[in-house]
């Protein structure tokens, strides 16, 4: 069994509602046993900043599926939720994304998929989120904790509480 991080985030359609149900999928999921959420929060579009805030929240999951397996059961949610990649732009608008920012203390780099997330550690609407649940965790690359790279955060883009616990 591994425990993970997984961030959720949404930015069109009905936001609120996309993010529970992509956390009830998980918590339905065979092999996903769903520990803990995070508060919501509304967050400002990182990256492209021309396109509708997002919610976002963080999902502390346990399982016993390789992080590439996991990988696929949260593409396989998010496409029964609506999503269609090959309809989207990089770091653009998406109805539901979920993305695994720590798979127990293991570093990942393969074709698919980078573990540590590339980049938790630039991401406001990522840290901010962690911070609450795991605010000592430690970074296996970067070996400094989730505070610690909270507090490097450069050009921290807006996040605010959205007041509604999911769990
Ligand atoms: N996801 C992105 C790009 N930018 N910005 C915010 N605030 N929240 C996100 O979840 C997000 C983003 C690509 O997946
Ligand atoms: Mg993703
Ligand atoms: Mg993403």
């Amino acid at each position: 069994m591994t425990i993970v991080y997984l961030c959720l985030g949404s930015n069109t359609g009905d936001r609120l509602k996309l993010i529970e149900q992509a956390v009830s999928l998980l918590n339905l999921a065979q092999d996903i046993k769903l520990i803990r959420t995070s508060a919501l929060y509304e967050t400002e579009p990182w990256g492209v900043k021309d396109q509708n805030w997002f919610l976002n929240m963080i999902a502390e999951i346990k399982t016993p599926l390789s992080a590439q397996d996991l990988l696929i059961k949260c593409q396989n949610i998010e496409r029964t939720l609506g999503r269609n990649r090959e309809k989207e732009t990089r770091w653009g608008e998406r109805p539901i994304d979920i993305d695994i920012i720590f798979y127990g203390k293991e570093i990942i780099n393969t074709q698919f998929l980078t573990i540590p997330h590339k980049h938790m550690h630039e991401r406001a609407f990522v840290l901010v989120p962690l911070l609450e649940l795991v605010p000592d965790f430690v970074h296996p690359v970067s070996n400094k904790t989730v505070s610690e790279l909270y507090d490097d955060l450069e050009d921290v883009e807006d996040v605010y509480l959205y007041g509604t616990r999911v769990k």
